[in-house]
């Protein structure tokens, strides 16, 4: 179905248009993008940057019967607009609206959920696999950036797809971008296979040697293009693991596109082929910076030459200054991320320190084992990664770093829920998974201050110690301080009766809930917690027998939360008081607001003190 301005266009008119309408089509895509994404924000650049190569993908595959697998899938917008969820852009990223990422639940032609890099080869090749035991008949293409080309696992299913020789397609997205610049020894060898030009120069030359002979031109295509693909570069790499190499074909080309995607198509073996886009295509200040455009909040497009307003005095911000402070006074403190070089606050140090700064790319199980090499070569390691990636690297915690009680510092950036992204992107579960880690201490600043003291603490701790701060600007609670170390439990506000336990950035929530409970006649106490784990057992006993009432909350899955933790600890010591754990619930957390969902899942100060009120009145 197409509307009057031929505007709403779906994938199956994609096939039917000619090169020129799909160009035209671009554009007015570009125009579209700009126009949604200001409003909601999310990923720009990745999407301005593919909309050629989806509008090929399109044209040669059926997205509804074949199975693409997009790696993170931010950059599947424009395939969202083909694919009946033109009109849905406006909900983007909005509470009950569409998802930033593929969603099995929003649509067929959407083949695999995904939000963390590394996953989509893998996937293809599963459905490869699944679909030639089945004897079926579909093709299974995998689109991947150079960025997420970097994770290991990506490797790992090159590797074994290779070896299993089953048809299958990975077409590399290469926009010589991370979300920072692409890092590593594969982005150098990418930029060598970029640079030989040779396919795209071989194309020039023999269209210009043509030029004024159209019917010999004409004669020469096929021959052309078999000659072409015979004598390019190949990428030696993926060659030897098994794929047929096509590449570099210019990925703004649809016509080269299509070619080359036909070509693919037809094959009965694994098939690799090399597309170079420009991240932030056709819109000028996301083509000059596209780093600041990967992810964007809403902003004005018209004031298009500069930058959306980031916020400033963030967590990441706050994390940032200080630990190059330190890095000042301690040489041997050294930081690593995962291709999160900005939105972890660590280009402050890497400026200043550029030799004591890694980026390990989206590699999270490396860095960890990287971190846990510098500690024994007698460095004191800081991970800055997000909360929900270093799930990614869940063992290496556990083995490489807790198990040999290593000096490693992980800055959880991210921590708890984080909003629109959505489930794929919620730090929630950190709280939960770290604690089951022996050796490990697990630290919550309320806010900023906070964090800088834990930072100073965790770097003398000598042990892995992990310190978890959410998305966003920090709180600054100052008022509450009290001179007490940040390993201590602190008293936010005094009450009597009843008393909230609150972990991290739910402390300000509480003091709120306090607050609106005080106007019910309810006096209430706060604590911060400070320390996650291990758990303060002489001071949560003196709260077992100080409150008849306690409420704990924390931005954190309630599982294996703190919460969870304390209560079973009362019940272990037979403690009179009631306990009432409170965070966000065993499930994968829907993308909106954080404002919205702690509405929704009731977890904002008005619904967690109703709350607290019909809870006491169930007790008396
Ligand atoms: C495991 C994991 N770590 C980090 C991220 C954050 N992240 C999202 S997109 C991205 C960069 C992806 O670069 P690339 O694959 O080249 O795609 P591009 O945006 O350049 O098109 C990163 C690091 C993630 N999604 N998953």
């Amino acid at each position: 179905m197409t509307n009057k301005n031929n505007e709403k266009l779906l994938t199956e008119d994609v096939k039917h248009m000619d090169t020129r309408s799909l160009e035209l089509l671009a554009v007015k895509i570009r125009e579209r993008l700009l126009e949604h994404v200001s409003r909601t924000g999310g990923h720009l650049a990745s999407n301005l940057g593919i909309v050629e190569l989806t509008l090929a993908i399109h044209r040669v595959f059926d997205v509804y019967k074949d199975r693409i697998a997009w790696d993170v899938g931010h950059q599947t917008y424009v395939h969202k607009m083909l694919t009946g969820r033109w009109d849905s852009m406006e909900t983007l990223r909005q509470l009950d609206g569409i998802s930033g990422f593929p969603k099995r639940m929003e649509s067929r032609s959407d083949a695999f959920d995904s939000g963390h890099s590394g996953s989509s080869i893998s996937a293809a090749f599963g459905y490869a696999t699944a679909r030639d035991l089945k004897g079926e008949d579909y093709a299974c293409v995998a689109v991947i950036g150079d960025g997420a080309l970097n994770c290991g696992v990506s490797y790992e299913a090159l590797n074994s797809a290779g070896a299993q020789q089953t048809p299958l397609i990975v077409i590399l997205n290469d926009n010589e971008m991370s979300i920072n610049s692409n890092v590593g020894g594969v982005a150098k060898h990418l930029q060598n296979l970029r640079t030989s030009g040779r396919y795209l120069a071989i194309k020039k030359d023999i269209k210009k040697a043509t030029q004024n002979m159209p019917r010999l031109q004409k004669g020469l295509s096929a021959a052309r293009d078999k000659v072409k693909y015979a004598i390019m570069p190949t990428d030696a790499i993926v060659e030897q693991m098994g794929f047929k190499y096509y590449g570099p074909v210019d990925g703004h080309d649809i016509d080269a596109l299509t070619e080359v995607l036909e070509m693919a198509r037809d094959q009965k073996r694994p098939v690799f082929i090399h597309a170079i886009t420009k991240k932030g295509k056709g819109f000028i200040p996301a083509e000059k910076n596209p780093s600041k455009f990967h992810g964007t909040g809403p902003f004005d497009p018209s004031t298009a030459t500069s930058a959306p307003e980031e916020a400033s005095g963030t967590y990441s911000d706050v994390f940032g200054a200080a630990l190059a402070e330190e890095a000042a006074e301690d040489d041997r403190i050294v930081a690593i991320t995962a291709a999160m070089m900005d939105a972890t606050g660590l280009s402050v140090m890497k400026e200043r320190f550029p030799d004591r700064v890694f980026d390990a790319g989206i590699a999270e199980q490396h860095a960890v084992s990287f971190a846990a090499g510098l500690a024994l070569g007698g460095f004191k390691p800081v991970v800055a990664i997000y909360s929900t990636f270093l799930q990614r690297a869940y063992d290496q915690v556990i083995t490489e770093v807790c198990l040999q009680n290593l000096p490693v510092v992980f800055a959880l950036d991210r921590s708890g829920v984080t909003g629109r992204d959505g489930e794929t992107h919620q730090g929630s579960f950190d709280i939960a998974y770290l604690s089951s880690m022996p050796n490990m201490t697990v630290l919550a600043p309320k806010d900023g201050p906070e964090l800088v003291a834990m930072l100073q603490y965790a770097l003398c701790l000598n042990a892995p110690v992990a310190i978890r701060y959410p998305r966003g600007k920090a709180a600054d609670l100052s008022e509450y301080a009290l001179p007490a170390g940040v390993s201590r439990p602190q008293l936010v506000k005094d009450g009597r009766y009843m008393c909230i336990l609150a972990a991290g950035s739910s402390v300000s929530d509480a003091v709120e809930v306090s607050d609106l409970l005080e106007e019910k006649g309810i006096r209430c106490a706060v604590y911060n917690l400070r320390v996650l784990k291990p758990l303060n057992e002489s001071f949560l006993e003196e709260i077992f027998r100080e409150y008849r009432h306690v409420i704990t909350l924390e931005d954190g899955d309630v599982f294996e939360g703190v919460g969870t933790r304390i209560a079973a600890l009362a019940a272990e010591k037979h403690a009179e008081c009631r306990i009432k754990v409170m965070g966000w619930p065993d499930c994968f957390i829907e993308h909106g607001s954080t404002q919205e969902l702690k509405e929704r899942y009731g977890l904002d100060p008005e619904s967690v003190a109703e709350t607290a009120v019909n809870w006491l009145e169930e007790q008396d």
